[in-house]
């Protein structure tokens, strides 16, 4: 299978830290959302990222789809996310929490890095700054209990935050949150982090 999307994109990262973490062989296409946006539309008609493509030539796409196969693929004892009851619904709102955060950072980030300058609206900026900031601290709420293995909702806890640091860097300095530095240092520890790392770039900060 072939993973599509750069690692700069924490939705792609946590769809590749789950391969590397359930054991799947797969290719990596870094063809970029932007620079070769005809191509990547023939692959996912909103020429997004990421998309799966299966062996058999299925794309997958959108993360959330692609982890759900993933876990399909597993099977219960192994998936990242828990198959029902509570324990699910609370995975899925930590989830929210870390993916809303990823998309108001994302929000910054093309204000900044997409849109010209004499077009950018401040107020947007600082409306967006304002939600990922009430996302990092309802995250910092909650703890990853010792001896409790990696599951979805801190995979894109951690992915959502070295986005952030690399997008918008002095929304989540390390301090400001202990139990989401610990959560983030406990991943970003793991081969399947490591083999996932991305490129860094800084977002203009105007
Ligand atoms: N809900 C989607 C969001 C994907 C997303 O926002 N991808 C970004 C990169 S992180 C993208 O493709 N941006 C380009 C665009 O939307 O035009 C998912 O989970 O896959």
């Amino acid at each position: 299978m072939i993973l599509v999307g750069q690692y700069d994109s924490p939705y792609t990262r946590r769809v590749a830290v789950s391969l590397h973490l359930l054991g799947f062989d797969f290719e990596h296409d870094m063809r970029s959302v932007f620079g070769d946006f005809d191509s990547m539309r023939t692959t996912n008609p909103l020429g997004r990222i990421p998309s799966l493509i299966l062996d058999d030539g299925t794309t997958l796409i959108d993360s959330g789809a692609i982890l759900d196969w993933l876990d399909q693929e597993v099977g219960p004892e192994r998936a990242l996310l828990p198959d029902g009851g509570l324990v699910r619904r609370q995975a899925l709102q930590r989830i929210a929490l870390a993916s809303g955060t990823i998309d108001k950072v994302m929000g910054i980030g093309y204000e900044r890095l997409v849109r010209p300058e004499r077009y950018r609206w401040p107020d947007w900026i600082a409306r967006c700054r304002t939600q990922a900031e009430g996302g990092l601290a309802a995250l910092a709420q909650l703890s990853w209990p010792a001896g409790e293995p990696v599951s979805q909702p801190w995979i894109t806890t951690a992915c959502m935050m070295r986005y952030v640091r690399l997008a918008v860097h002095d929304l989540l300095p390390v301090g400001r949150y202990p139990a989401l530095d610990a959560v983030s240092d406990r991943c970003e520890a793991l081969p399947a982090f490591k083999a996932t790392y991305p490129a860094d770039y800084v977002v203009p900060a105007s």
